[in-house]
């Protein structure tokens, strides 16, 4: 037993140690080990069982060459990878991320929040992610699809309905799962579920591309409900304008309250009026079919656009969703939203907040909803896609967005009932991750050291 850490601190050494300046990796596991302590101090079995050494480690990660030839006809090289975290509670599951930035750091921490957030969904899937470092900004559809096929070449023979099932992620949406998939069946020689998030006549489930941001509204409406109030009239904040961000703007204004900003990498716009069904209409198809810029919002509809800025210091508003990528609210963005009355931050991207930002969000008695509650609609519908699947059957957009719904308030109940347990309440971080931890846990304990 020597070798087993007996502090928090130590435990956080052997893995910085283990995993070399990955540091979003590190924040994120910092993340759940500091929630999941007590009762790692309360119950010796996990610590006597190395359940936390066991999870921090991947149970395979596939690395890869992705040679292409782009339009002009020379040779492009990217990076491919595959992280296949814990498979304890089902095959592994979880996005693709295509976007520049992609590392093997970026991707442990993307798999490793997985695995808790889908235990949290009481699906049966273990954690995933994947991707590459290519950036399909200004890439042309044959471009985007001679590298989808280059990547799915390798990536084929590590998937499966009943081994790992990847979806979209930042980068990775309806086009390329559809060149991902053609690939696979050519390869493979088998039509079978091993995407989720397809095309609706070949396989996908309704109400997919919906998912993640309708979740993260009607948890929001939960946390909102657990105080006795709704989100119908409130004014929200949401960060991104991708998949989540645009979905999570049509569910908004479904249950009544308004959307004031939006926001990519270049800048975020401030509507006072509401980016009502209208505008949302627009600005799905600049982002999906144009591929333009936010900026352009501002110049159709006449309102301020704030280059280089994100949208944290907007005043007036009640509610916070960061929906474009990790670390993108600070502490001072944290300030900001106290100093401006926010009463909920709901994370609809993964770790968009920043572990000093996170606390003094928290310590200052806003509502927190952690990811990997908030956002695990989208993975809940690849579940019920995979689920699908497996019955030859599909459902109607109404059947999957009721699953959805009660999905959503079922992981919400979760976190408050464990954060209670741990005389925590209102503390959705230590819930989802005490729950999910559990989860998983005694999966674990329960198949033996594998
Ligand atoms: P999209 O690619 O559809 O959209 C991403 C959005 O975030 C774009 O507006 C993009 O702007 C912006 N963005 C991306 N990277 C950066 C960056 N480094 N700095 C500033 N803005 C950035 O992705 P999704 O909407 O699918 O994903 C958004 C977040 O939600 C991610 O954190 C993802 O992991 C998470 N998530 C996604 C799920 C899904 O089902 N898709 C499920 C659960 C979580 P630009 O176009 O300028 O790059
Ligand atoms: O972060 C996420 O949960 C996703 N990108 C969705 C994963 C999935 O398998 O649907």
């Amino acid at each position: 037993m020597d070798d087993v850490p007996q502090t928090l601190d130590e435990f956080m050494d052997y893995v910085v140690t283990k995993s070399a300046a990955q540091y979003e990796f590190h924040q994120a596991v910092r993340e759940v080990t500091n929630s999941v302590w007590p009762l790692l101090e309360s119950d010796p079995i996990y610590l006597r069982a190395k359940i936390p050494e066991r999870m921090v480690h991947a149970e395979r990660i596939i690395i890869f060459r992705v040679p292409w030839v782009d339009d002009a006809g020379e040779v492009q090289v990217n990076r491919g990878f595959r992280v296949e975290m814990n498979s304890a509670i089902g095959p592994y599951k979880g996005g693709l991320r295509f976007h520049p930035s992609v590392n093997l750091g970026i991707l442990k921490f993307l798999a490793f929040e997985q695995v808790f957030k889908n235990a949290l969904t009481s699906l049966p899937m273990g954690g995933g992610k994947g991707g590459a470092d290519f950036d399909p900004k200004g890439r042309s559809d044959n471009e985007v699809m001679r590298f989808c096929q280059a990547f799915m070449s390798e990536l084929f023979r590590h998937i499966g309905p009943h081994t790992d099932v990847p979806a979209g992620d930042i980068g990775v949406g309806g086009r390329e799962i559809g060149y991902m998939f053609g690939q696979y069946k050519k390869l493979a020689n088998q039509f079978s579920g091993i995407l989720t998030g397809k095309g609706t006549t070949w396989g996908g489930s309704l109400i997919r591309p919906e998912s993640t941001g309708y979740g993260l509204v009607y948890f929001t409406e939960e946390m909102f409900r657990a105080q006795g109030d709704s989100i119908n009239g409130k004014t929200v904040i949401v960060s991104g304008s991708g998949n989540v961000a645009q979905f999570a703007v049509e569910n908004i204004n479904r249950l009544g309250g308004t959307a004031v900003a939006l926001s990519d990498s270049g800048g975020f716009i401030h509507d006072p009026d509401g980016i009502d069904a209208e505008k949302l209409a627009w600005v799905m198809d600049l982002k999906n079919i144009r591929r333009g810029r936010i900026s352009e919002y501002a110049e159709r509809f006449g309102v301020e656009y704030y280059p280089g800025q994100r949208p944290w210091g907007v005043e007036g508003a009640d509610v916070a969703l960061p929906c474009a990528t990790q670390n993108e609210i600070n502490v001072d963005n944290a300030k900001q939203l106290v100093a401006n009355g926010i009463q909920i931050v709901a994370e609809g991207a993964n770790m968009p907040t920043e572990p000093d930002a996170e606390k003094l969000l928290v310590d200052s008695g806003v509502l927190f909803g952690p990811g990997k509650a908030a956002n695990a609609g989208g993975v809940s519908v690849s579940g019920l896609e995979m689920a699908q699947n497996a019955g030859f059957t599909s459902w109607t957009r109404e059947e999957v967005d009721g699953k959805l719904l009660g999905i959503m308030t079922k992981i919400h109940t979760t976190c408050r009932e464990t954060a209670e347990e741990f005389e925590v309440p209102n503390n959705y971080v230590v819930g989802a991750n005490i729950a999910g931890f559990r989860k998983v846990a005694t999966a674990m304990l329960d198949q033996g050291v594998v």
